[in-house]
């Protein structure tokens, strides 16, 4: 595997010459100054992948190439942003940017709870209450019916937290699902934004007719129109499953297990049609045998995220070390050695000493990552 990290763009504080000297060897990287929907242009994509390969570097991947709401919940508009996606998709083909990530989640990409909880070491790690995110559903967005989708127990505690939960904590909450983990992703709720929660919940309205079904008709669509283009400028095109894998928020979530890749992969059958194997998202779902996925998916497999979580018996999830957890990345390493070419990111890092204090996107950070990296090297060559 090509060992890659994802770098935020020429603002990021990380610099390309930082990460030439800890070992990487391509670039994870989108046009993030872009608005989602709009056309990335020739100019614009050879702007920066000379600037990435003047540190020495190549540009390996897209991430994301991100698909606009409308498309997936099939708005009027959706067929001049396809339009928009394959010319983009297009353009990198030409300036031979050849991998392209992106996610079909519905309105909001990956969730966490807590983007600081304190673990026993000292290090602090992202995680996902399951009651909190019930709190969050149900007495802050007050989604209609919500609680029919909670068992009793966590209903209960819920109930338990809205007596002493105080407005500061209710503002991290929201900060933590909708705001931060958010906003340097996929663009629908920026920092700074105001009443975050008023257009959260429009969005969510876009899709109160859309159910797995019809969110599954909606990614073939799609992908029976831009696959061909990526056919022909010879790119490779990866979904990222669902983090967590499973519904949430009333919102149907298609890349979620086997079956659901299996469906994806026979919708539009060629292999311009792939996965981002993310062992992260796929271990948080006790469904997934991530090392058994690995096995039969990495024949359509363009891209590996390698990170791992410990999944608690009531259903919380924190993100484990690189070396532990249900990811069992040492097994997948096996599985994608045969692949020399295949990139992978280490995803997400703990934050950690000196990095504390720093204002890095959650999961982002220098030292914990490095550290991961250091990991998965040593990994990457005992195997
Ligand atoms: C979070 C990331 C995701 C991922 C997108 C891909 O850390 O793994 O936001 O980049 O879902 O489109």
């Amino acid at each position: 595997m090509e060992k890659t990290w994802r770098w935020f763009g020429k603002n990021d504080r990380i610099t390309l010459s930082d990460l030439k000297q800890i070992g990487v060897e391509g670039i994870v990287t989108a046009l993030h100054q872009v608005p989602n929907g709009e056309i990335w242009t020739v100019e614009d994509i050879n702007d920066l992948k000379q600037y990435i390969e003047n540190a020495g570097l190549r540009w390996s991947v897209v991430e994301s190439l991100p698909v606009s709401e409308s498309i997936k919940y099939g708005g009027k508009d959706r067929d001049r942003l396809i339009e928009n996606y394959k010319i983009s998709l297009a353009n990198l083909g030409k300036s031979n940017v050849r991998t392209v990530c992106y996610n079909f989640m519905p309105v909001i990409d990956w969730i966490r709870t807590d983007l600081n909880k304190k673990q026993d070491s000292g290090v602090y790690a992202l995680y996902f209450d399951r009651v909190r995110f019930a709190y969050f559903d149900i007495y802050i967005l007050k989604r209609r019916g919500a609680e029919k989708d909670y068992d009793p127990g966590i209903l209960e505690k819920a109930r338990e937290l809205d007596t002493v939960i105080s407005e500061k904590e209710k503002d991290e909450l929201i900060d933590a699902i909708i705001v931060k983990t958010q906003g340097f992703v996929n663009g629908n709720i920026k920092e700074g934004d105001k009443n975050p929660v008023a257009i959260f919940n429009r969005l969510l309205d876009d899709y109160k007719d859309i159910d797995k079904h019809q969110l599954r008709e909606n990614f073939k669509y799609f992908l029976e129109q831009v696959i061909p283009v990526a056919e022909a400028y010879g790119v490779n095109l990866c979904v990222h499953p669902d983090d967590p894998p499973f519904p949430v928020l009333g919102l149907p979530r298609i890349v979620t297990c086997e079956e659901d890749i299996d469906w994806f992969l026979k919708a539009v059958d060629s292999p311009h049609n792939g996965l981002t194997f993310c062992a992260g998202s796929l271990s948080a779902g006790i469904h997934n045998d991530v090392v058994a996925l690995a096995r039969k998916f990495a024949h359509r497999t363009h891209f590996v995220h390698l990170r791992s979580t410990h999944v608690f018996p009531n259903g919380d999830f924190v993100e484990a070390s690189h070396l532990e957890g249900r990811g069992h990345l040492l097994e997948l390493i096996k599985i994608f050695k045969a692949m020399p070419h295949l990139p992978m990111r280490v995803d997400h890092g703990p934050l950690m000493l000196t990095d504390i204090e720093k204002p890095y996107n959650p999961g982002y950070s220098f030292l914990g990552r490095m550290k991961a990296l250091g990991e998965v090297s040593g990994m990457m060559a005992a195997v």
